[in-house]
C-alpha cells in the first residue's frame, strides 16, 4: 500500500510528505490521487491522513509560523503537490474579534468571534474551495460541481472562475438567500434549481458526478475539510498558540465542525497545542438531527425529512458528515443545541448592535447557542469561548431588513428630522 501513497515535494525545503485517504470506519487506505469520496469497502467517509513522521520533521523548526496568517500559511499540513497550480483569492486570515461588550452581557471572561464573513466570497467555504479547486486542477478535472444551500455554490463558482473550470451547481428551488444566488450568477456558474431540499439535491449531484465525471466539491470531498481545518489553526495562532476552551459553530452538513476538530487534533498530535477545545454544534430547531442524537445519546442520527428554518444555510436534514461531527462533539466533551428562528434573529441583532459584526442567520445561531448554554449553566464563565461567524450578513439582506427597526419616511427638511428622531435644537443664538 505504501507505494500507492503520493509523495508531496516541497520544492523550497526539498523535503517530502506523504498523504493518503483513510476510511473513518474500517481504516482502509487509498491513494490520494484516486478520485473517490467514500470507502470502496464500507462506503463510509474518507479523511486525509499525513504520514506523521514525515510531517513532524517538516514542521519541527516552526519556520512556517513566521509567515503571515492565511490558509496557505499552513501549507505543510495541506495535501497539495504542485504549488504552481494553486487557485487562490487570498482566503483565510480572518479577524478574531475580542467582543468585550457581549462578554460583559454574558458575564464571560473571554469571548471572541472568528469572522469568516471576511473571506473573499463572504463565507468560510473559501478555505475549502482554495484547496478543493487546486486539487481539481492537479487531477486534471474540467468540470466541478456541488449541491448547495447557497454559500458553497457562491464560493465554488468564484474559484472555478479563477481556475477556468466549468461549474455546475444544484440549489433547492426558492430556498437560497438572495446574495448567494447573485454571487453564483455573476461568477458564471451553471445553476440548476431542483424541486426538493438540499439533501435531495446532494444525493442527485453525488450520482451525477459519478455518471458524468464531474469533480464533486461538497464537503464529502476530503480536500474541502483539509482547507477548512486551517480555521482552527488560525484561531490557535491568533490566541498565541493557546487554544480556546470552547468553540461554538453552526452545523448543517457537519463538515465544518469536523474540519475544526481535525485541525485542533493535528496541532495536538504535533505538540503545537496541549489541550483541545470543547466542540459545540448549534443547529436550527427545524433541522437538528445531530443535536437530537447528542441529546438522546444515540450512535447514529435520524435524518429529518421536512426541514424548515429562516437560517437557510443550515436547512439540512441528513448531514453527510454526521459521524465525524458526533465524534468531534463526544471526544471533546462538547455539546449541541437547537435554536428557534426567533432566537437566531435576536442573536443576529445582538451581535450587530453590540459588536458591529453583521452575520447571516446561520452564523448567528452560534451566538444564540452560546446565550442559551450560558442560561442553562452549561458554560463555565471562566472559559475562553470562540464563536464562529461562518457567513457575512449581506448574504441574506431580505432577512436583515425585516428586523424590527423600520426605515422612517420623512420630508426633506430639518423640522421633519427633528420630529422623527425627537431631537432638540442645540444651536447657540447670538
Ligand atoms: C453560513 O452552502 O451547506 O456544517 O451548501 O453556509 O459544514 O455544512 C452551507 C453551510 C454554517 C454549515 N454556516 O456548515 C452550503 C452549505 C453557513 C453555511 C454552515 C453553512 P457545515
Amino acid at each position: 500500500m505504501r507505494q500507492a501513497w503520493t509523495r508531496c515535494k516541497n520544492r523550497k525545503k526539498g523535503t517530502v510528505v506523504s498523504f493518503y485517504f483513510k476510511c473513518i470506519n474500517c481504516g482502509s487506505k487509498y491513494s490520494i490521487q484516486e478520485i473517490i469520496y467514500t470507502c470502496k469497502k464500507c462506503n463510509d467517509l474518507l479523511e486525509v491522513e499525513p504520514d506523521i513522521r514525515e510531517l513532524a520533521k517538516k514542521i519541527e523548526d516552526g519556520y512556517w509560523k513566521r509567515r503571515s496568517i492565511s490558509v496557505w500559511k499552513y501549507k505543510e499540513f495541506l495535501p497539495v503537490f504542485d504549488e504552481s497550480k494553486t487557485v487562490t483569492l487570498k482566503e483565510g486570515g480572518t479577524n478574531l474579534y475580542k467582543c468585550d461588550n457581549l462578554a460583559k452581557k454574558f458575564k464571560l471572561k473571554n469571548f471572541y468571534v472568528k469572522n469568516e464573513g471576511e473571506n473573499p466570497t463572504g463565507s468560510f467555504k473559501d478555505r475549502g474551495m482554495t484547496v478543493g479547486v487546486t486539487k481539481a486542477l492537479e487531477l486534471n478535472m474540467k468540470t466541478v460541481a456541488c449541491a448547495s444551500t447557497g454559500n458553497t455554490s457562491a464560493s465554488l463558482a468564484a474559484y472555478a472562475a479563477k481556475a477556468g473550470l466549468r461549474c455546475i451547481v444544484l440549489i433547492p428551488s426558492g430556498k437560497i438567500a438572495l446574495g448567494k444566488l447573485a454571487q453564483a450568477i455573476i461568477y458564471g456558474a451553471e445553476i440548476m434549481a431542483v424541486e426538493g431540499n438540499f439533501d435531495a439535491a446532494l444525493e442527485l449531484i453525488v450520482e451525477a458526478s459519478e455518471c458524468f465525471g464531474l469533480y464533486l466539491l461538497n464537503s464529502i470531498n476530503p480536500f474541502r475539510i483539509e482547507g477548512q481545518k486551517t480555521a482552527a489553526f488560525e484561531v490557535c495562532d491568533q490566541l498565541g498558540w493557546r487554544p480556546p476552551d470552547r468553540v461554538i459553530l453552526p452545523v448543517g452538513n457537519a463538515g465544518n465542525i469536523s474540519a475544526y476538530w481535525k485541525g485542533f487534533k493535528e496541532l495536538q498530535r504535533f505538540g503545537i497545542i496541549e489541550n483541545l477545545p470543547k466542540m459545540t454544534g448549534i443547529q436550527a430547531s427545524g433541522a437538528s438531527p445531530i443535536t437530537e442524537a447528542i441529546v438522546a445519546g444515540s450512535e447514529s442520527i435520524k435524518p429529518v425529512k421536512e426541514t424548515e428554518t429562516i437560517a437557510t444555510a443550515i436547512r439540512i436534514g441528513n448531514p453527510v458528515s454526521w459521524k465525524k461531527a458526533l465524534r468531534a462533539i463526544r471526544e471533546s466533551k462538547g455539546t449541541a443545541e437547537a435554536m428557534t428562528d426567533s432566537e437566531i434573529i435576536s442573536a443576529q441583532k445582538l451581535l450587530a448592535r453590540r459588536e458591529g459584526i453583521f452575520v447571516e442567520p446561520a452564523s448567528a445561531a452560534s451566538i444564540a447557542g452560546l446565550r442559551k448554554l450560558i442560561e442553562k449553566g452549561e458554560i463555565d464563565r471562566d472559559e475562553t469561548v470562540v464563536c464562529v461567524a461562518t457567513g457575512h450578513g449581506l448574504k441574506d439582506p431580505e432577512i436583515a431588513i425585516k428586523a424590527r427597526k423600520r426605515v422612517v419616511k420623512v420630508k426633506l427638511n430639518l423640522e421633519a428630522i427633528r420630529k422623527a428622531a425627537k431631537l432638540r435644537c442645540s444651536r447657540v443664538h447670538t
